[in-house]
């Protein structure tokens, strides 16, 4: 800590208490808990000095963060954010509370471009809520939010909640600090500093409000731009993913079913460039050998993209652990993802997991089938997520045919796609990409046929590519 926080952190928190802004008593916070001790920063607009060195305490802690604008948190932080934006020459946005019902009708005021990062600026977090509604009111602008600054955390659970969420947040002070502080000055007693420990132990883990979570779900993954859905994932290889299909503008799926080789590599090599992801089922190679598996390995990292190797492992553990991990096709060596079914339990991912201890391995579940007459229950997809959330670590998505209500950071995959047909004569079941992202929700789509099969297959994979990336991005938009 810097000497000219250190100094006036203290100089800061007697201030607050002396002009009343931090109170003890009988308070019910927004969120509907009642709190032994109240913080009112909206005082400190009458104090000058103080408002300065409270927004001198929060860039300390933005000063070395990227960014291209700050927005304050309606109400109280506006002030202070309009300091930081004065003193150090970066431009502030606005988020209205409420819409103007004339005029241009906007949300959010000032100067700004899609793809622009702006941090967010607020003066006390509880749960976390309020700086998630105007993170979300910003994400729908397309504006990218990954970090925000609060003065005071009240360590009631607000940094992992909006952590969980892809901002990742820093405070100035924390409770304990100030109770600390302020004990040490004779401000308030003992029996006032344990009754407020007390409480604040036992309300940690304060959720955000239900308002605030009914208005996630109805943005997080879905309208989540890609990049701050990389940040929300604590996955490492569902990151990889993301960042990729954002780099590459791709969220195409290639399946080459084959039985050449020859075949496969040749589509490999031509169809590179506008995929994330090349699915294989490698067990229905007729000349297979270690150099189908060389080839597509330096094409993987010639093209920027992953192996997926829809295998649909389902035995018992000690099984899938020997067919992951040895046998002629090897594909733990070389398949970055590889499918499951969790019909047999969670026996089968402990099986995989013991064999695949790699950050750059991970499995997709199969959730739902795309065929018709599947045996895939609601009851079955719900208790899929289940199994998949325990193995976080490995499990980087789900195969399915629907929204299901996952995490941020957890990526859908859609197969059962064509512009062609609607069907095939073996239970195949085919819809558009548009339906695949926007109805059914699929963050990747699995195309087979519909490019393979084609007269010019890399026309074809442009075309794809085109329609589930552009489908994909208005979802960010809406
Ligand atoms: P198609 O040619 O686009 O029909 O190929 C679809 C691919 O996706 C094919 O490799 C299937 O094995 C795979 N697939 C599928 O179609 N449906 C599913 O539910 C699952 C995988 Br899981």
């Amino acid at each position: 800590m810097s000497d000219f926080v250190n100094t006036n952190l203290e100089k800061c928190t007697l201030e607050l208490f002396n002009i009343g802004a931090i109170k003890f008593g009988e308070f019910v916070l927004k969120s509907g808990i009642k709190s032994p001790i109240y913080f009112d920063l909206r005082l400190i607009i009458s104090f000058p000095e103080l408002l300065k060195m409270v927004a001198d305490l929060i860039w300390e802690k933005m000063k070395n963060k990227k960014f291209d604008h700050i927005c304050g948190v309606p109400y109280t932080a506006l002030p202070i954010s309009t300091v930081v934006s004065v003193q150090h020459n970066y431009p502030m946005i606005i988020r209205r509370k409420e819409m103007k019902s004339y005029g241009t009708k906007k949300l959010i005021e000032g100067n700004y471009s899609a793809g622009e990062k702006c941090l967010i600026v607020e003066d006390v977090i509880v749960s976390g809520s309020s700086v998630i509604e105007t993170a979300q009111v910003l994400r729908k602008e397309k504006l990218c939010i990954t970090d925000a600054v609060v003065f005071l955390d009240r360590e009631q659970g607000g940094l992992k909640n909006l952590e969980k969420n892809g901002i990742n947040t820093e405070s100035v002070l924390s409770i304990y600090e100030v109770l600390n502080i302020l004990v040490k000055h004779e401000k308030i007693d003992a029996d006032t500093f344990t009754k407020t420990v007390a409480y604040l132990k036992s309300y940690s883990e304060v959720s955000f409000s239900k308002a605030t979570r009914a208005l996630l779900k109805d943005q997080s993954r879905i309208n989540m731009p890609l990049m701050e859905r990389a940040k929300a994932a604590t996955n490492p290889l569902a990151q990889r993913l993301l960042t990729l299909m954002d780099r590459k503008k791709s969220n195409l799926c290639v399946a080459v079913d084959t039985q050449s080789s020859v075949e496969l590599i040749s589509m490999a090599e031509k169809l590179g460039p506008y995929i994330c992801l090349l699915k294989t089922h490698i067990d229905i190679i007729d000349d297979f050998s270690k150099e189908t598996i060389q080839k597509l390995k330096e094409l993987s990292e010639k093209h920027d993209f992953l192996l997926f190797e829809d295998r649909k492992f389902a035995d018992i553990g000690n099984t899938v652990k020997m067919q992951y991990k040895g046998g002629v096709h090897n594909i733990c060596d070389w398949a970055h993802l590889v499918t499951a079914h969790p019909v047999a339990g969670p026996g089968v991912l402990q099986g995989l997991c013991k064999a695949g201890l790699r950050d750059d391995r991970g499995c997709v579940i199969i959730a739902e089938m795309s065929s018709s007459g599947n045996l895939n229950t609601p009851a079955y997809i719900e208790d899929s997520i289940k199994i998949g959330n325990s193995f976080g670590g490995f499990v980087i998505g789900y195969v399915c045919q629907s929204s299901i209500d996952v995490d941020a950071g957890v990526i859908l995959f859609t197969p059962g796609v064509s512009l062609d047909a609607s069907s095939d004569s073996l239970g195949q079941q085919y819809v558009t990409p548009e339906t695949a992202v926007n109805e059914k929700g699929a963050d990747v789509v699995i195309v087979g046929r519909g490019i393979t099969g084609s007269e010019n297959p890399v026309e074809r994979a442009e075309q794809y590519r085109k329609r589930c990336y552009d489908a994909l991005c208005k979802r960010f938009e809406s």
